[in-house]
This record gives structure tokens, C-alpha cells and sequence, in this order.
């Protein structure tokens, strides 16, 4: 009999049709990881610079390389005159990594998936590449395959696991020569396959798209490929960042990037799965000189995760670990605050989808999710007086605040729902943070 899977053709017009698989705009929020030889320096200026991207500690060696005054001050004085980047492999040791810990920290922070940087853009690979030549982590520094380690024990969690992964590399002689064809065929397909064969990553997070067009650097043949014949084909899911042209227009979901990239996503008006990433702090990689002035705040993560999930988004938070394997205590402490705040009102996050049809009342911090029958008013902040919900009329029966008994009165009139807040005493709240109340 004729084989039902659907078969995918070699353009966007048909990878794009395929459905972003549920289990992924279900979850709702990720932990990314970003850990390489950048987490050994772990310097970016924070203070002396405007721009998002002279923040990322993880562009360290390109910022050496255009000659950068900040950074090469900073390493020059650190490791010496005319040290080399190729040094950190030496240096990035990893002695204290225990997989397990980082999977129970991520599991406790009500996330549903873990993505892992594969490779970012200095080359270096956490996995035993055959493209690698050598420069990858299980020949050097650690001494450990870091990826099959890590997906392990997150997969032992009941966390789905994927991966991130750098087309462009600052320093290979054969990217820089600029034949795509060579490089894609020879180098860049060959290790996402094997890194897919290896892994089975349920998420593949491209980045370092923009030199060339998505033909150049061959995306359509490996998503067809992936779609079609992997063993991942059913569950992966994949981002925008395929090419120049590509980015919020093809693929799987879009990214936003510390609210930069395709900003407009972040308004709520779009359909498309997105997603928003970005550090706890102002980089991804970790940067030892951030003070808790540049981290924010357990509360402003809450409500930055339920900003983005009413608006129809993901949340991928990202921790930058240190070259010892060992994630700093106040990313600990934010990723904890944010799952006691998911124990109790995650039912309002976890399986929603934005309510376009009402628009957020941002200013009163009161956003909204549904799901079902069901819709979710969320508090950002205590509200002061009454709560109103315009155009939901005589449909609700029941309000209830998530994570208490304590009823609340609400009324129905003239097409508006009035929900009276609970006089709650702070100490017997459900949570300290954001409020959520559910209309059935
Ligand atoms: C960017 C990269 O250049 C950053 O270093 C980081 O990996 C972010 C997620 O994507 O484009």
C-alpha cells in the first residue's frame, strides 16, 4: 500500500506548510543554553556600550578579531599580549558539570525543553564532530561528549531536548573562501545530520543565517531531508533562521531576539508560532562582570514570559554556565522563582493560545490567555478596584483564583464581565508575583 506520510518538496512553499508540532507551542517556555570557550574569558563590556550585541559575551573572539578596543584591552591585560582564542580550549575544563543538576534545575523551573548550543559561531563543537577537526570538546578541554551527557539527563527529567547550531564560523578557512557548496555539502550538512542521527533533537535552532541566501547555503535540501527521512521527522521543530531572506517569512517559528528581530511579532496580531530569546542578563554567553543591576528580576521574567505567551509566543531563557560546568547561584535563584510562579499558575500558561479578539490591558498589567472553554485573566500587578472584561456577557459561571479556595464575586452586566478582586492577606496569597483568574 502507498506510504501516507506526506512527502515534502526541496522549497519554502512546501516546508512551510508543515505544522509546527503541538507539544511545542503547548510548552510554552524553554531554557536555552549558550556554553562554549566564550565561558572562559566570560567578558563583555556592560556599561561602556549602547548596542545590544557588543553585550554578548559569546562574540568574544570575533570582537578580537575586528580589534575591538574593550575587548582586546580586556584579554590583553587578563591572558597576555597576543594570546590566542585556541587557548580556551585548554582552559574550558568543565570539571564541575553534572548534567543531572542542571536537568533537575531546568525541570524546576516549569520548562518543557532545553536547547543546547551544538556549536556556535567560533566552531567549536560540544559533541565528537568528524567535521570538527578536532576543535570540539571531547578531543579538547573537557574531554567529554557535553551534548549526549546533557540530553541525557534533561531527557530523564521528562524535558524534550534540542539543539542550536551556527551555519557561519568566523575562522574556517572554508567558510571564509566562500564557495557555499563546498561548505554545505562538505562540512555543514554532514554535521547537522549527524547531529540529528546522533541526538534525535526535537528542536533545531539555526543561527548565523545572514551572509548568504537559504539556496546558497542549501537549507531547503537539509530540511527536506529532516521532514522527510529522519528519525526526528514527526516531533522536530525548527526556527526562521535559514538565510538572509528568511528570517520571520520561513521555516518553523519565528525569533525575536531581545525583542530586536521582527518586533511587530511581539504585538500579539500574528498567528505564526514565535518565539522570544534572550539572557536573564544582557548576554547569552556567560558574563562574569554583570552585577545584579544588568539581571532581571525574578518578577520581571514572570512577567515577561506571560507578556509573550498572551501575545502567542514562546519564551526560550537563556543561561550562560561557566567554564566549570556550574550555573551561577542568581541564575539558579531566577529560574526557581519563575517555576514556584508556573506551580501555581502554570495552568494558565501551559496548552493556551493568545485571545486576539481582546486586547491586553497592558498599562493595568492584565493580559489574557485561553484555552478551550476557558480564558485566563493574568495580574501583573495587584489590581486596584474592579477588573473588567468587556464582551464575555452572561457565558461565565464560575471565577476562580488559581492556586486558592477564597471566592471571588464577580458580575455580569451591559455585556461586561466585573470581577472584584479578593481582599487576600499578602502572607496567604497563592503567589507573590502575578494573579491569575480563571473564567469558566
Ligand atoms: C544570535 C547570535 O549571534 C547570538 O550570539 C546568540 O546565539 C543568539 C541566540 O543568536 O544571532
Amino acid at each position: 500500500s502507498r506510504c501516507a506520510a506526506q512527502q515534502f518538496e526541496r522549497n519554502w512553499g512546501s516546508l512551510d506548510a508543515r505544522p509546527i508540532p503541538a507539544w511545542w507551542s503547548e510548552a510554552k517556555f524553554g531554557i536555552f543554553v549558550h556554553w562554549g570557550l566564550y565561558s572562559v574569558p566570560a567578558y563583555a563590556p556592560v556599561d561602556e556600550v549602547d548596542g545590544v550585541y557588543e553585550k554578548y559575551a559569546e562574540h568574544y573572539l570575533m570582537r578580537l578579531m575586528e580589534k575591538n578596543k574593550l575587548f582586546t584591552a580586556y584579554h590583553t591585560q587578563r591572558y597576555g599580549e597576543g594570546a590566542s582564542y585556541a587557548n580556551f580550549a585548554l582552559m574550558f575544563r568543565a570539571q564541575s558539570f553534572e548534567p543531572e543538576k542542571w536537568a533537575d534545575l531546568f525541570k524546576s523551573s516549569g520548562a518543557g525543553y532545553v536547547v543546547l548550543t551544538s556549536k556556535h559561531h567560533d566552531g567549536f563543537c560540544l559533541w565528537p564532530s568528524a567535521q570538527s577537526n578536532g576543535w570540539n570538546s571531547k578531543d579538547l578541554g573537557p574531554k567529554r561528549d557535553i551534548i549526549g551527557d546533557l540530553s541525557a539527563a534533561v531527557r530523564n527529567t521528562g524535558l524534550r531536548f534540542g539543539l542550536y547550531y551556527s551555519l557561519l564560523e568566523w575562522t574556517n578557512p572554508l567558510y571564509s573562501a566562500g564557495d557555499m557548496d563546498a561548505w554545505a555539502s562538505g562540512h555543514m550538512i554532514p554535521q547537522m545530520k549527524d547531529l540529528v542521527e546522533r541526538y534525535r533533537p526535537e528542536v533545531f535552532f539555526a543561527d548565523g543565517e545572514w551572509d548568504y541566501t537559504s539556496e546558497q547555503l542549501k537549507s531547503t535540501t537539509f530540511l527536506q531531508w529532516l521532514y522527510n527521512e529522519s528519525s526526528v521527522k514527526n516531533t522536530i521543530v525548527i526556527n526562521d533562521r535559514w538565510g538572509k531572506e528568511t528570517r520571520s517569512k520561513h521555516g518553523g517559528y519565528y525569533t525575536t531576539e531581545y525583542d530586536l528581530i521582527g518586533d511587530t511579532l511581539t504585538s500579539g496580531s500574528i498567528e505564526h508560532p514565535w518565539e522570544e530569546s534572550r539572557g536573564i542578563g544582557t548576554s547569552y554567553g556567560y558574563n562574569k562582570f554583570e552585577t545584579t543591576a544588568h539581571y532581571f528580576s525574578g518578577k520581571q521574567l514572570i512577567d515577561l514570559l506571560i507578556e509573550k505567551v498572551s501575545g502567542g509566543g514562546n519564551l526560550l531563557l537563556n543561561v550562560g554556565p561557566d567554564a566549570d560546568g556550574l550555573i551561577p547561584v542568581v541564575m539558579q535563584e531566577r529560574l526557581l522563582a519563575i517555576g514556584q510562579w508556573l506551580a501555581v499558575n502554570g495552568e494558565a500558561i501551559y496548552g493556551t493560545t493568545a485571545w486576539h479578539e481582546r486586547p491586553k490591558q497592558q498599562d493595568r498589567g492584565i493580559y489574557f490567555t485561553k484555552k478551550g472553554g476557558d480564558i485566563y485573566v493574568i495580574c501583573t500587578k495587584w489590581p486596584q478596584g474592579e477588573i473588567s472584561v468587556p464582551g464575555l456577557g452572561k457565558r461565565v459561571k464560575k471565577v476562580q483564583m488559581l492556586g486558592t479556595d477564597i471566592p471571588v464575586r464577580f458580575k455580569v452586566g451591559k455585556g461586561q464581565l466585573r470581577i472584584t478582586p479578593p481582599a487576600i492577606n499578602p502572607a496567604t496569597a497563592p503567589c507573590v508575583h502575578a494573579w491569575a483568574f480563571k473564567l469558566t
